[in-house]
């Protein structure tokens, strides 16, 4: 059984939850609030388990902790192979991390909670100033994955051929984020068009952000 140190909305610990939830693992929530009190993570009793103050933390059984997103599906590929989260070709294993990456390493660090903070409180640029950053490294990531997809004959009902991949978990989840920051996503049929088949699998619903012990009743 392991412990999942996560936050309703947070994209990396939602990528997470789609994993769990896709191989059948159980786990038990923990949630850490991000916002309450300066922010959960930043707290002595969370910092021993994760001293780089960011959710996800997965705790297996043994006790060992593990950090970050990708990391963390890769561990659970390699313990848990089947259902299987990358595709046995060496291409489009390459292709369905290659996307994943566009997302998590490149689009999401300059989004996060904490960068955002940064440009708010710090240099304190508007709110209007902050949604346009955030639309601008959303939409330009994914400009070129919608471009990747359209050109991409092998494409079905997910980024990479017909089954679910680790692409699809980091595109779900910061679709999920760009709608709360009201991106328009007009410009990307194809990606909207796998984001909105994955979000009606069970496990996609299981994960989401609406279905945590930590949703709150009122949202803002
Ligand atoms: N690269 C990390 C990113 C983790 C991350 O940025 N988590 C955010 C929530 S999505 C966080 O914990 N933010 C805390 C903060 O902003 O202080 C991963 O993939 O796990």
């Amino acid at each position: 059984m392991f412990t999942l140190y996560s936050y309703y909305r947070s994209t990396a610990a939602y990528r997470v939850r789609i994993a769990l939830e896709y191989k059948g693992l159980h786990y038990s929530y923990k949630p850490v609030d991000l916002m309450r009190d300066g922010g959960e993570q930043h707290h002595d009793s969370y910092m021993k388990i994760n001293p780089q103050q960011l959710v996800p933390s997965l705790v297996t059984a043994e006790g060992q902790v593990l950090t970050q997103s990708l990391a963390i599906i890769d561990y659970l590929e390699e313990v848990y192979p089947t259902p299987a989260l990358l595709p046995y070709d060496p291409i489009a294993k390459a292709n369905a991390r290659a996307i994943a990456q566009a997302i998590a390493c490149d689009t999401h660090p300059l989004n996060n909670s904490r960068v955002l903070k940064y440009l708010t409180h710090t240099l304190r640029i508007d709110d209007q100033a902050k949604q346009e950053w955030y639309a601008h490294w959303v939409n330009t990531t994914f400009t070129s994955l919608e471009q990747l997809l359209r050109a991409d004959p092998s494409r079905g009902h997910y980024c990479v051929g017909d089954s679910v991949t680790v692409a699809d978990l980091c595109l779900v989840a910061q679709v999920y984020n760009a709608n709360r920051f009201k991106v328009d996503m007009t410009p990307y049929p194809n990606l909207m068009a796998i984001n909105n088949h994955c979000i009606t699998q069970e496990f996609f619903i299981a994960a989401s952000p609406e279905q945590q012990p930590d949703y709150p009743a009122t949202t803002n």
